[in-house]
């Protein structure tokens, strides 16, 4: 498969960065929350949490920023909301624009890029995905070590060589520890997507050290580092990866999931978040 072409060119004035300078203005503006602390990007299953991170101070839709484009997922909604816990300023992304859209992964980063811009410091990327332990029933989350980025493309445009140690921080999954000490850890493997791997292909992962499968969060937390930002990852499995239980994947099932989960995910995002 050849990669997507980018939407903006690379003759397009506009720098990524640049274009997340005027989304955060913006931001600014229209929440009148004039910097955030901590940006949290909810995956799928974890929309339901959101109510329980803290006080919802503004909400916008993301199509009212400049760079951003509507949601195309069921489950996903198109909303950015400024939420306050304890001293902090959340900047909580509903939706999230994933690399199977076929806009570009400038476009897939963007967000990112926009929180890093808006004061963030530090970021939570959470997501839904496929497990290779019997053991993660659909509904618990773990905690992402590491990733394999298997979309072979990367958000950083030119030469610049950005260090990956440790992307996804040791410090801030200890923190996670202290609040839930059995969560479990994995490393994520992000495949382009939308289908599905084959059986095959989740051999191919075990085999390579992967014990998580989904379709996002790599290209973000690249660019999250790239920005300076300290990355923690969570995931929601809310199926077992294709091959292992013998049944087919299914959509709904996975929405499902999320909602029978979405107390224990609140809880652990509304006592983690005001701490980070
Ligand atoms: I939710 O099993 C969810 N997202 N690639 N594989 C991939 N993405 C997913 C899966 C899965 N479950």
């Amino acid at each position: 498969m050849s990669a997507p072409a980018e939407p903006t060119s690379p003759h397009d004035p506009t720098t990524p960065a640049e274009a997340a300078s005027e989304a955060a203005a913006r931001l600014a503006e229209l929440t009148g929350v004039p910097r955030h602390d901590v940006a949290v990007v909810l995956g799928s299953g974890w929309l339901p949490a959101v109510d329980l991170l803290g006080e919802t101070v503004a909400e916008i839709a993301t199509t009212d920023l400049p760079g951003f484009s509507a949601a195309a997922v069921v489950g996903h909604s198109g909303k950015i909301r400024s939420v306050r816990a304890g001293d902090k300023s959340i900047l909580v992304f509903l939706s999230r624009t994933h690399y199977y859209e076929g806009k570009g992964v400038r476009a897939v980063v963007h967000g990112v890029r926009t929180a890093a811009a808006a004061g963030c410091r530090t970021i939570v990327l959470t997501n839904g995905c496929g497990g290779l332990k019997e053991s993660w029933t659909p509904g618990t989350p773990v905690l992402i070590s590491d990733h394999i980025n298997l979309t072979g493309r990367s958000p950083i445009e030119g030469a610049e060589f950005v260090d990956l140690t440790d992307l996804y921080s040791s410090r801030l999954r200890a923190l996670c520890r202290e609040v839930e000490p059995t969560l479990d850890e994995g490393v994520y493997v992000q495949f382009p997507g939308p289908h599905y791997e084959t059986p095959a292909e989740i051999g191919m992962v075990r085999a390579i050290g992967g014990q998580l499968v989904g379709m996002s969060t790599t290209l973000e937390a690249i660019a999250a580092r790239q920005a300076g930002m300290e990355v923690l990852g969570l995931s929601l499995v809310t199926n077992l990866a294709a091959g292992i239980s013998g049944e087919p994947l299914d959509h709904s099932e996975v929405i499902e999931a999320g909602r029978a989960a979405a107390t224990r995910m609140g809880n652990l995002l509304g006592a983690v978040v005001p701490r980070l």
